[in-house]
């Protein structure tokens, strides 16, 4: 019987977690907060709306719900001007063997994502084909680290929670995981991500054996 993969996006199958520190940052600066990447650590993973509350949090600056708007407006032109010219190159490392082994192997693959720009990003990236269910921003209530996202994910796979397998880089999102019952693969540093039952550095550590005891098990 297959199992459910589910993969999140920014920072697991494309390396689009940069750009969104570039747009936040830029923000940040325009209201004399102080943001570096290890704040931006807090926003992985994230909503949008929330990621602004918790750089107004850091900088303990209060800005009206019109000027939110106005900045949350502003962060997303920003971010998608960087992914106009988005294509399959910015795929992270072995992404694509992980895809095409466990598609080979008849796995059921989602994405659990909680940006709303999910699907023109896999449009751009070719990587849409490989996904049975997409659940993005546009379709959850609760943002990680509630586990909505990966629960409805394992849902419109048919797969039980116990039986999905979720690859993630924000704690957020492996909190998420680990509340679903879901077992939980970090992408990332092993310091920032030790609440996952597994840690890879990236894609290209994860080999064909370790999936394959992940299908087995
Ligand atoms: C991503 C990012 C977050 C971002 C969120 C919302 O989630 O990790 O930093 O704030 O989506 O994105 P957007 O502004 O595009 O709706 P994930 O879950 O794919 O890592
Ligand atoms: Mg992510």
């Amino acid at each position: 019987k297959s199992k459910g993969f589910i993969f999140d996006l920014d920072g697991v199958i494309v390396d689009t977690a940069k750009y969104h520190f570039l747009a936040w940052k830029k923000i940040a600066n325009a209201l004399e907060i102080d943001f570096t990447l290890e704040h931006n650590e807090l926003l992985k993973g994230v909503s949008r709306v929330r990621s602004l509350d918790i750089i107004l949090e850091l900088g303990k600056v209060e800005i009206s719900q019109e000027d939110k708007n106005k900045w949350l407006i502003q962060k997303n032109e920003d971010y998608l001007s960087y992914l106009v010219d988005m294509n399959e190159s910015e795929i992270l490392p072995g992404v694509m063997d992980t895809l095409r082994f466990l598609k080979k192997n008849n796995q059921l693959i989602a994405l659990g994502s909680a940006s709303k720009n999910a699907r023109p990003i896999l449009e751009k990236t070719g990587t849409l084909e490989y996904f049975d269910a997409i659940v993005d921003g546009n379709d959850v209530v609760n943002a990680k680290p509630d586990p909505e996202v990966f629960l409805h994910a394992a849902r419109l796979l048919n797969v039980a929670n116990e039986d999905s397998i979720v690859f993630e880089d924000s704690v957020a999102g492996v909190q998420a995981a680990n509340t679903a019952n879901m077992v939980s693969v970090g992408i990332g540093e092993e310091t920032t991500l030790h609440e996952a039952q597994y840690i890879f550095k990236d894609f290209t550590t994860i080999d064909s054996n370790f999936l394959e005891s992940l299908i087995n098990r």
